[in-house]
Parts: C-alpha cells; sequence; structure tokens
C-alpha cells in the first residue's frame, strides 16, 4: 500500500509541473530507469543469482483507455449548468455557470474520452451524459476494458458538479461476460441496493462487496470519490499470502453504473427529489429550466493498479496479435504468466512471493524428450522436488527421466546419457539367441545352450556348430579330430542357413585379436584399382572344408574387371576357392557370407586354383549399381595401370 501512496504523490505533483517541465522531468525519470534497468533485471537477483519476485509498475491503468458511455450529452445540443465547486450547496440559481453542449462542435462537447485524458487542473475536461429527466428509470453506464487482468488498488470518479447520491461499481474477471459487484454507495443502500448499509467484512466474506454513503457524509473528500479495494478487509495485510484478497482485486474490466431515479438525494429523506412538473408533457430534445443540473459529469476516472503477472514479470507490453500481455520471467508462461512455459513442469506453478520465486522448472529427460507432463503424487514422494515426467522418450531411451534404455537396447558406455547413441540395438542372433531383449547395462542377450558372445553368435568352447536352428551349437563328439576343439580355440561361428541377418561381430576376448584388422574401406578408386593384380566379381558359395589356418568356400567367378596371371589360369576353367584366414575371418575381416557376391581386389598366390584373401585385400560385398563406375575404371586402367 505504500508505493500506492508514493504513486499517488507522482501523479500529484506530475500534474502541478506545467507540461513543457513534466516532459523533461519525464525524460530525466525515464533515463533513470533506464540504467537501472541496464543494471539489473527485476526479475532476478545478481547478488545470489536466484530468481526473484518481481512485479510491473504502479500505474493508472485507465489512462488513455477508451470508456464506452450509455449517454453523452450534445445530439442534440442542450443546456448544461452547474454550480461552481466552491460553493458546497447551491442556493440560487444565480451563481450558476451554464454552458452549451454541442457534440458537432469540437470547443463545446463532452466526450467520454473526456474520463481518461490527461487530468490537467489547468485545463478540466468533462464528459458529461444527457440530460435525465426527473421520472427517468434505468441506469447511465461507464464500461472500460483494460484489456488484460490487474490487480486493482483503487478506483476513483473526480466530478464536475455535485456527486451523486447513489452509484454502483462492478468488476469482470472474464472481458465482460460476467459482472459482480465491487463497490455500491447510496445514501439509502437498503432502498436503493438492496443491501445493507456497511457491513462488517471479516475472514469469511472477504470478497463481498460493501455499501457506503461516505461521499456524502466526508466533506473533505470534495468532488472525488475513492474506492479501495483492500479498504477494512483483514486478509489485506498478508495480501501476498491471501488466493482470496488476490481473486478480488483482480478485474479486466470495470463499470460504474448510476442510476437515474437516484441521481439526487439526502441521506436522511428523499425529499430533495420531488417532481417539480408533468415529465409526461416535455417533448423531445425540449428541456425545461428546472432540468439542467440533471446530468452527471465527471472529468476523470482513474483506476490504480498493477498489471497482473503473478509476481512473474516487471512489465506487460503488446504481443503480435495486439493483445497486452506479460514479459513472463521465472520460466512462466501465458498472458498473466499463470503457468509453466512448455517443459517445466517439474514442479507446480506458484505466484512468486517476496520469500519464494517459485519459478517454473525444466523437466529433466537427458535431452531425449520433448514434452513431458507434472505429476503431483510423483512430486510429493520425491519431497517436493521433482514431479517431472517426460513424454515420448527418443533415442531407444525409456523411463521418467528418459534415463535407462527401452526394450531391446543396452547402455552404451561409450557415450553419456544424454548422448543420441547412449543405447544400442541389442541385436541378438535370430538364431543363437533366445529371445530379442538383452541386459539393458551390459547387452549380453540371452543364448540357447551351447552358445556364447555378447549377441549369441559363436558356439562356445567344445561346441560346435549342428545346422539346427533349435540348437544351433552341439558338443564336439569325443573321437572327433575337429579343427576347433583340438586346436583349442575358443569357438567356432555358425552360419545357420535359415538366418539372413548373420554377420559376425567380434565380442569379449575376439577384440583384443582383431586389433591387426585394419578399418575396412568402402571406397574403391583409382589408384586402389591398380594397385592390385586383379579386380573380381565372386560369387561365393558354400563353405567346404577347414583345415589348417584356413576357411574355405566355394567360389563362382561372375566378372573380371582387371585380369592377372592367376585369373587367367583360373579362367580356363575348373572349380575355384576362396580362402580366408581364420584368425581374420574370426574378426570379420572380411565379412564372407554364402550365397553373397563380392568384389575382390586382390594379388596372385602361389595356388592355382584359389583366390586368398591376404590383408590387404579389399573385399566388398557387391552391389550392382557399382557396375558401370567398375566398367569405367576398367577402360581407363588400360591407360593409367596397364594389366600384368
Ligand atoms: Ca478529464
Amino acid at each position: 500500500m505504500k508505493s500506492t501512496v508514493k504513486c499517488l504523490v507522482i501523479i500529484l505533483v506530475s500534474l502541478a509541473v506545467p507540461s513543457q517541465a513534466r516532459r523533461r522531468v519525464n525524460r530525466a525519470f525515464l533515463k533513470m530507469f533506464e540504467e537501472e534497468a541496464a543494471q539489473a533485471d527485476p526479475c532476478h537477483d545478481d547478488e545470489t543469482d536466484k530468481p526473484r519476485q518481481c512485479v510491473p509498475d504502479f500505474v493508472n491503468a485507465a489512462y488513455g483507455v477508451p470508456i464506452e458511455a450509455s449517454s453523452t450529452c450534445g445530439s442534440p445540443p442542450a443546456r448544461h449548468c452547474y454550480t461552481p465547486p466552491n460553493i458546497p450547496f447551491r442556493k440560487s440559481k444565480s451563481h450558476d455557470v451554464c454552458v452549451i453542449c454541442d457534440a458537432d462542435k469540437p470547443t463545446k462537447q463532452h466526450p467520454p474520452t473526456y474520463l481518461t485524458d490527461l487530468n490537467n487542473p489547468n485545463n478540466v475536461t468533462c464528459w458529461n451524459s444527457e440530460l435525465l429527466p426527473l421520472m427517468k428509470e434505468g441506469n447511465i453506464n461507464l464500461t472500460l476494458s483494460l484489456g488484460k487482468k490487474y490487480e486493482l488498488t483503487y478506483i476513483s470518479l473526480q466530478f464536475c458538479n455535485q456527486k451523486p447520491h447513489s452509484l454502483a461499481i462492478y468488476k469482470s474477471m472474464d472481458h465482460g461476460k460476467t459482472w459482480q459487484p465491487f463497490q455500491f454507495y447510496s445514501g439509502q443502500c437498503r432502498n436503493v441496493w438492496d443491501r445493507d448499509h456497511r457491513v462488517a467484512i471479516g475472514r469469511a466474506n472477504e470478497q463481498e462487496a460493501l455499501c457506503l454513503d461516505t461521499h456524502l457524509t466526508q466533506d473533505g473528500a470534495g468532488s472525488r470519490i475513492a474506492f479501495s479495494t483492500l479498504a477494512d478487509r483483514p486478509s489485506a495485510e498478508d495480501f501476498e499470502n491471501s488466493p482470496v484478497l488476490q481473486d478480488w482485486v483482480t478485474a479486466t474490466d470495470i463499470r460504474v453504473v448510476f442510476p437515474i431515479k437516484h441521481l439526487e438525494g439526502k441521506v436522511e429523506s428523499n425529499s430533495i427529489v420531488q417532481p417539480s412538473m408533468d415529465v409526461s408533457n416535455v417533448t423531445e430534445g425540449e428541456t425545461d429550466e428546472s432540468n439542467t443540473h440533471r446530468y452527471i459529469s465527471v472529468s476523470d476516472l482513474a483506476i490504480g493498479g498493477r498489471c497482473k503477472c503473478n509476481g512473474h514479470a516487471s512489465k506487460c507490453s503488446f504481443d503480435k496479435y495486439g493483445d497486452l500481455k506479460c514479459d513472463c520471467q521465472h520460466n512462466t508462461d501465458g498472458r498473466e504468466c499463470e503457468k509453466c512455459k512448455p517443459f517445466h513442469f517439474d514442479r507446480p506453478w506458484g505466484r512468486a512471493t517476496t520469500s519464494a520465486a517459485s519459478e517454473c522448472v525444466a523437466c529433466s529427460c537427458n535431452l531425449h524428450a520433448r514434452r513431458c507432463r507434472f505429476n503431483m503424487e510423483l512430486y510429493r514422494l520425491s519431497g517436493g522436488i521433482s514431479g517431472g515426467v517426460c513424454y515420448k522418450c527418443r533415442h531407444n531411451t525409456a523411463g521418467r527421466h528418459c534415463h535407462y534404455c527401452k526394450e531391446g537396447y543396452y547402455r552404451n558406455s561409450n557415450k553419456p546419457m544424454t548422448h543420441k547413441k547412449a543405447c544400442r540395438s541389442c541385436n541378438c542372433h535370430p538364431v543363437g539367441a533366445s529371445g530379442k531383449i538383452c541386459n539393458q547395462t551390459n547387452g549380453q542377450c540371452p543364448c540357447k545352450d551351447g552358445v556364447t558372445g555378447l549377441e549369441c553368435n559363436r558356439c562356445a568352447k567344445g561346441y560346435q556348430q549342428s545346422g539346427s536352428p533349435i540348437a544351433p551349437c552341439i558338443k564336439v563328439p569325443r573321437s572327433s579330430g575337429s579343427f576347433s576343439s583340438a586346436r583349442g580355440r575358443s569357438s567356432s561361428s555358425y552360419t545357420p542357413d535359415r538366418s539372413r541377418h548373420y554377420s559376425y561381430q567380434p565380442q569379449g576376448d575376439g577384440r583384443a585379436k582383431c586389433s591387426h584388422c585394419k578399418k575396412a574401406t568402402r571406397k574403391v578408386n583409382m589408384r586402389k584399382y591398380c594397385s592390385q593384380d586383379y579386380v573380381l566379381l565372386v560369387n561365393i558359395g558354400r563353405q567346404t572344408r577347414s583345415s589348417g589356418k584356413w576357411f574355405k568356400f566355394r567360389a563362382k567367378l561372375e566378372t573380371t574387371f582387371r585380369r592377372s596371371d592367376q585369373v587367367r589360369v583360373i579362367q580356363q576353367g575348373g572349380p575355384i576357392e576362396l580362402w580366408v584366414k581364420k584368425e581374420d575371418f574370426d574378426c570379420g575381416c572380411p565379412k564372407i557370407r554364402p550365397r553373397t557376391s563380392y568384389l575382390i581386389l586382390g594379388s596372385d598366390s602361389s595356388k592355382r586354383r584359389a583366390l586368398v584373401v591376404q590383408r590387404k585385400s579389399v573385399v566388398l560385398e557387391w552391389k550392382e549399381e557399382w557396375r558401370r563406375r567398375m566398367k569405367r575404371f576398367q577402360r581407363r586402367s588400360r591407360k593409367y595401370c596397364p594389366e600384368v
């Protein structure tokens, strides 16, 4: 309330200063504010580096706002008389001042804009209603829309002639859809408004409108009626913690109602309102001299308050649609910062107080979700710390905070949880694994008996491939002199016929043994093309037999791009084989699958009928769209790398 008083003082002081000087003062004043704004954000405490409560400036929210008046004089022109204010009670008409109200003449009109223009005491401008016949029923209304919710401290009306005997102030919180009483004035509350005079306001009825007669009894108030929204309401002292009063002072629209029948009157009796003529005989546009005083005239309607932002904004401004809106801070959103902005639902929205800013907090979703919601139960369980639940976790994550990998994926220990590749696919072998879901932490797939490897893609030590999809690895018979167990190898790969997904991945202890593998070449260029003895397209058939250090596959020459001596021998006919060193095959360098065609860039070996894959050989699974490029290489090779 202290700030209200200060603001009123500022308004009064500014009114007393001539306009030229006032503009100077205003500029200096604004500059001061600008500097202050540049220094500190009112919504943030730089010392503690924490958000803090902030509110927009206290203003006259009615200033310059258009008002709708249900009655305005001047059409047709009429003579209006009033008693100058230094004579408190009208005694003789000889002292009266009379003017003509004419809506068509700018110097003689009294439009509703005069209610909210600059209230300059040296140039008072008044809105006047039409002259009101004595017996006329109904009300004169003044309606003003603030455009958004404000929290109001006072509403004041400055009259140019006598104050009316009765009036009411209503407010709307929904832009004029519904109205509720804010304050009544009358010398006869019961007769006029059907309300008790000066009801006691307790904590149980703090939103009840009062009916007062102070405007008639208090001479000191002059020609002004001022309604203080919080006066006589017990929770006003603790306004910050009183949602009831916060609601009570909130309004989007204000309406002032003057009942024509009760324009005049005395506290004790109604005697002043005595019909002195037969109103029915007065024709339209014609007024009797005794009626020239019967009109309402107001020079200023002021509404003191702040743009309502619930403590989360220090100013309001117009948005791109031309609507007034709070400039919300503290991760809040809405015209009144009445909600948390999207993705900031980790704790419930709250109005900021002097002790707590109640800022909205972003949900913690490890960068895997764009949306979240608030869950009160989880919030309570966390002890009032976190209640956000992430929606639609991406990148194969799951959980309230997208903090673990979803089924079928496991945690990639090389990447932080916030990384897009934090979760890897289990990739469980369709034959070797008994399910698709691996251990979410270490990625171990559930392997069938005798199968090993993270993805269950190898036979365990002492087991060999069976060819059966049900039991892909079976115990090696003791009598068998099989290559794997006999030579003490830890495992052998299997390539079940049914599986088209088979791909060998070195696992566990295999990784160290595969350090010799170079990164697989994916591109073939002219230099590589020339550097090898032959370039062939070879179709691989079934695995024949394995002996010593070799894996052997049947092979068929499909296309010869670059011919070598050995290739010339091969082309003379007869079956050929492709040989891959076991240690390379085990490591997947190269990956070889039966019934697949490969582009092989290699060098001649001493074996006549076998293409031997060496470490520097290039083996690429064939793609038909490469054929044109290979033909081009073949043409150019005659110039760049003559055949050997
Ligand atoms: Ca005025």
